[in-house]
């Protein structure tokens, strides 16, 4: 067949129903059914004996950091069991028996596989040898290592200028994968390096960044059990940080109060079991949240604006509802702020907000009597037009509170992969930087490119446009994961090469360029040996700890590679060594790899020694309010404007959110347990006043239209569900509903596309 068939290949997942069976949400996260699960994941994908020996070494000093989120670990580990449900998952689903091989390759063509969902096509299991899809082509076949590392080569050199090719990153990798990896862009040319983070927390990169300095959080574990106050907005971590319940159960049991705002009353938040202590395996469990606000999607703003009105109209009669020394010694822009709270009334952001006043009241009444604030938040306040400014907004709380820089106190932007935020600390990124810049030349003797590069939105109409040709991907569902996937689908089959360096096969493997490469590396849990010895890498989780991570089993295959190895081997042979990097001996050589990376990276020296144990962490300028970076050496306070929507009378605003079965990309199973969906994903959760007004009922079948600039999107046959959401809002799982979101509607300033509000409409299905 010709490569112009191929390109018919599915990019949607099917459209067959699988069987919903629907329970009441659940009222609590976790307790038994949690350890249940967790366990019957890993003995299924793994085997008993396998799974419990793997599982007693995540986490711990000596052992591999979870696969799964960024969420700390605490000083002290437990022996026992120092993971939750969803760190099992994902253990179970890089270290499954179940082997992608030359055979299965045989079997299913590209074509066959691309009509299975993203559910089957992650079961099928590991990657084990390099694998190319050559053009016309319609079945993966063999290739050596060497063969692969030259194939890339030749198309390197074959680019007319290094802008033509596109490094991406997930959050999977290693420091010393990700820095290496960096460093071979580089070296080639060019800053085109998009990573997951562009779709992720890029918003609270920019917002802090501008705001207070650094674009990362400022909280350590520990000031959770001091904190007076946690504010949760915009997360649902009894999915996706679940051993985040565990710090907001301490931080009750030492009398914090919790305040949550969300659209959807997560079970997580309402009621927790800790698995791991006694009472609440016995008992009803700790209830976590104090004060719930079930706001609209995005008026965050709105609802935390009204907050700041009400705590400043407290503060002109009680002085000491802000901290006006903090204000003064710190910080620039409060007066503007104060005049810019007046722009509008209490009413209309109550009415924008939907947020019931009472409920306000008691929020502002315990927050103004408070100073050990944390605020949480995650992809319900970045992934929005405003995401900067929703960012910028929970800043202004803080700072008016001089709820930085202080014990129980901060900002705690909860990162979602587990290393995203060490890739972004050792050089991946798109942007330039004069500094990295020249701790490279002055290292590595070579000029770094001093032009930006693309990030994800940028790099899809890049490749449609036949601007760049080569793209590799280190990690990731790229097809998957970014939005308006009919187009990037399109974009990625422009490409003379795709390479996925990957250990799992996804949809990404199935929508490819003219020539395709699979890389197979070893995952966390994997022993990575080279020459008798075993090998550690380092990763940094959510909270600026740098610490070690050395993998336990046995790999399932002998030819898969590390991913250092892998980058290095396709640098040595780019560059066939004449080049001042010595790319073989930094591949192999992981402590030589790490001295490299301390003289780039200032945080990163010393980082052989320094990385043992529970590791260290990474200096951050809020921790000792030093605001130096910023003008007039301020914090800076920041005036926000309100979302404009518009919604037409049949307009909805959509989130896409995760089930409690999926990582992302990699569904791990079709219940999202707590949501009270069994064995389902193509459902719509509606409010029932909407749903009475559009004359549907419970399990109705519906299409789903998106139109932006005259141009409709369309995803079909989804199960409409009753479900406690305001009015006008919608949700459905990621990535089902990606085809809706448009390549060009991204927040300004961090370029995250509005994957939790998408403007939609809807209508019944044949
Ligand atoms: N098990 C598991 N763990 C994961 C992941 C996974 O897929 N599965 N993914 C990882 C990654 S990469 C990330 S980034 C994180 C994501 O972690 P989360 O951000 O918790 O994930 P989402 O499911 O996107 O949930 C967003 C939450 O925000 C709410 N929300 C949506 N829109 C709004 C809004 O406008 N305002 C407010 N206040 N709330 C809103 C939703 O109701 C939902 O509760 O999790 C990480 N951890
Ligand atoms: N509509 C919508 N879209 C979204 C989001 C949303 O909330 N809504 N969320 C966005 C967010 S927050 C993110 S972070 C992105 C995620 O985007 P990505 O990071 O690109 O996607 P994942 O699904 O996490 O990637 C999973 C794949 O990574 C590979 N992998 C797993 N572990 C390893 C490893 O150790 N090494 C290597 N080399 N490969 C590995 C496996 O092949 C697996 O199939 O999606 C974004 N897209
Ligand atoms: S909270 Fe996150 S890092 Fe911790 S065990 Fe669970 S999934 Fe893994
Ligand atoms: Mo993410």
């Amino acid at each position: 067949m010709s490569s112009s068939t191929r390109k018919n290949i599915e990019t949607q997942s099917s459209k067959e129903f699988t069987g919903i069976e629907l329970k009441n949400p659940a009222t609590y996260a976790a307790g038994f059914t949690g350890v249940k699960v967790a366990l019957q994941h890993t003995f299924k994908e793994m085997g008993a004996i396998r799974a419990i020996k793997t599982l007693s070494h995540m986490n711990q000093l000596d052992g591999f950091d979870c696969p799964g989120c960024a969420w700390p670990d605490p000083e002290h580990r437990s022996k026992l069991a120092e993971y939750c449900e969803n760190g099992a998952k994902a253990l179970a689903e890089e270290a499954t028996n179940q082997i992608v091989d030359n055979t299965f390759f045989s079997n299913y063509s590209v074509q066959e596989m691309s009509r299975w969902s993203d559910y089957k096509i992650g079961k099928s299991g590991r990657l084990v040898a390099p694998m190319i899809l050559k053009p016309g082509s319609n079945h993966y076949q063999e290739i050596t290592w060497e063969d692969a590392f030259r194939l890339i080569a030749d198309h390197l050199h074959a680019l007319s200028n290094p802008d033509e090719a596109i490094f991406y990153t997930s959050g999977r990798s290693s420091n010393e994968a990700a820095f290496l990896y960096g460093l071979f862009a580089r070296a080639f040319g060019t800053n085109n390096m998009p990573d997951c983070s562009n779709m992720c927390h890029e918003s609270s990169g920019v917002g802090l960044s501008q705001t207070l300095g650094i674009g990362k959080g400022s909280v350590k574990l520990e000031d959770f059990d001091k904190a007076e106050v946690v504010m949760v907005i915009g997360q649902n971590p009894g999915t996706n940080h679940p051993r985040m319940l565990s710090a907001l159960e301490k931080c009750k049991a030492n009398g914090g109060k919790i305040i949550s705002v969300n659209p959807l009353q997560e079970a997580g938040l309402i009621r927790f079991r800790n698995p791991q202590g006694l009472s609440g395996m016995l008992l009803n469990g700790q209830g976590l949240t104090d004060i719930y606000l079930q706001v609209k999607i995005n008026q965050d703003v709105a609802l935390l604006k009204l907050i700041e009105k009400k705590l400043a109209a407290l503060d002109k009669v009680d002085k000491k509802v802000f901290d006006h020394e903090f204000i003064v010694n710190y910080t620039e822009g409060y007066e503007s702020l104060i005049v810019h709270l007046d722009k509008h009334t209490e009413q209309e952001l109550l009415e924008l907000c939907g947020v019931e006043e009472k409920l306000i009241n008691e929020a502002v009444t315990l927050l103004a009597k408070k100073s050990r604030i944390i605020i949480c938040w995650a992809m319900g306040l970045t992934q929005h037009k405003n995401g900067v400014e929703n960012i910028k907004e929970c800043v202004n709380l803080l700072l008016l509170k001089g709820s930085l820089g202080k014990p129980g106190s901060g900002t705690c932007p909860v990162r979602g992969h587990s290393n995203v935020q060490g890739d972004r600390s050792v050089g991946i990124m798109h942007y330039v930087s004069k500094e990295l810049n020249a701790a490279i030349k002055n290292t590595f003797g070579f000029d770094a490119p001093d032009h930006e590069g693309v990030d994800v939105v940028k790099a899809i109409p890049a490749m449609y446009e036949g601007k760049s040709k080569v793209f590799i991907c280190l990690g990731g569902n790229f097809v998957s994961a970014a939005s308006d996937t009919e187009y990037t689908a399109k974009a990625v089959q422009n490409c003379d090469l795709t390479i996925q360096i990957s250990t799992k096969l996804n949809r990404s493997h199935l929508i490819t360029g003219k020539t395709a490469l699979i890389l197979p590396a070893l995952g966390r849990s994997d022993k990575d040996v080279k020459d008798g010895e075993k090998r550690h890498l380092t990763v940094e989780n959510s909270m600026g700890i740098v610490h070690q991570s050395k993998g336990f089993l046995d790999p399932i295959s002998d030819d898969i590679k590390s991913e250092p190895e892998i980058i290095a081997g396709i640098a040595a042979a780019y560059f066939r060594e004449v080049h001042p990097v010595k790319w073989k001996s930094l591949g192999s050589n992981y402590e030589l790899l790490r001295e490299k990376l301390g003289e780039v990276i200032s945080g990163f020296k010393d980082l052989n020694t320094k990385s043992e144990g529970s590791g260290y962490y990474l200096p951050n300028n809020v921790r000792n309010l030093d605001f130096s970076k910023l003008p007039n050496q301020r914090a800076q306070f920041s005036m926000t404007e309100l979302p404009i929507h518009n919604l037409n009378e049949n307009e909805y605003l959509l989130m896409s959110i995760r089930s409690h079965d999926q990582f992302n990309t990699t569904i791990y199973g079709l219940n999202d347990r707590y949501r009270g969906i069994h064995n389902e994903r193509r459902v719509l959760f509606m409010n029932e006043t909407d749903m009475a007004r559009e004359n549907f009922k419970k399990m109705d079948v519906v299409n789903i239209m998106s139109n932006y600039q005259g141009q409709e999107r369309k995803v079909f046959q989804f199960l409409v569900i009753p479900y406690h959401i305001p009015q006008t809002n919608l949700a459905a799982y990621f990535p089902e509903i990606n085809p809706l979101i448009p390549i060009h509607e991204y927040a300004e300033k961090s370029n995250t596309p509005i994957s939790k509000s998408v403007k939609v409409s809807l209508e019944k299905a044949d």
